[in-house]
């Protein structure tokens, strides 16, 4: 993995070593998507929120970026901006292309996919307008409605205890899902992490927080502990400074 280097300004700046996967349609994709091709790209996130699946796809890719933190309470980035200003609907994550001024791109599946797209990588994502990458769509909206929504609901400490006790359970149905897709396949899409996995290596993440016990799906535990070994998803984690939660770190 590079090795990465904090500021004071809570920033993370990570040395550029790109792969160089390549195809024609990825090429042509990859032509509209100039805008941010060399130039280093800021993440704005929060420690362990949704965010950390762009985090974990940037270092997957290895693409050059910065991070930036936001306090999710006040709004405010890490160096003192109004986080309104830069994404007006006031959550992470939000991926600012190429510096100040430059457009900003929101939506978990979105900025993942962009990723994906600029890093030439058909292991992050299958190329546009193939069946695979809508699969991968598939995958990607499942997460976002089914489960990182749900979970949106028990992060709000005003819901009544039996509409969260309804939740977990709707949850633990779609838990039951994951664990029977993943009977004959090591990531969601096959043998190969994609973008999808990063984003439901965040869901998963969020299982203890909610009293749901992910032992009881021991092929969702085994892709939880074998995607957080992954170099990229450690850094990330590290980055983060989540390392020492993780719920697969060990004591001697
Ligand atoms: N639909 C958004 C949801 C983003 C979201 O829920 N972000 C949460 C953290 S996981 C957040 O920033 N919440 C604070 C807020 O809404 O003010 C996406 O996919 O990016």
């Amino acid at each position: 993995m590079p090795e990465a280097v904090s500021d004071n300004a809570g920033s993370t700046v990570v040395d550029p070593t790109r792969p160089q996967r390549s195809s024609p349609a990825r090429a042509a994709a990859c032509e509209m998507l100039e805008i941010a091709s060399e130039a280093a790209m800021r993440l704005y996130y929060a420690p362990g929120a949704c965010s950390l699946a762009p985090h974990i796809v940037l270092r997957e890719a290895d693409r050059r970026f910065d991070l930036e933190r936001v306090d999710l309470k006040t709004h405010r980035t890490a160096s003192g901006v109004d986080f309104f200003t830069i994404n007006r609907k006031g959550y992470v994550p939000a991926l600012q292309l190429d510096g100040p001024g430059s457009p900003i791109l929101t939506e978990v599946p979105a900025i993942v996919q962009y990723i994906a797209d600029l890093a030439q990588d058909e292991r992050l994502a299958p190329p546009s307008g193939t069946f695979a990458r809508y699969h991968l769509q598939e995958w990607l909206n499942f997460i976002a409605t089914e489960l990182h929504k749900k979970f949106g609901l028990l992060f709000d400490r005003a819901i009544p205890a039996a509409v969260a006790e309804h939740v977990r359970g709707a949850i633990g149905g779609r838990l039951l899902y994951l664990q029977d897709a993943l009977d004959d396949r090591a990531f969601l899409m096959g043998e190969t992490f994609t973008v999808a996995d990063a984003y439901l290596f965040v869901m998963l993440q969020w299982c203890p927080l909610h009293g749901i016990d992910l032992g009881l799906y021991p092929n969702l535990d085994d892709y939880e502990s074998r995607i957080a070994r992954r170099p990229a998803v450690q850094a990330a984690l590290a980055a983060e400074g989540l390392l020492e939660h993780h719920r697969y770190r060990r004591s001697a």
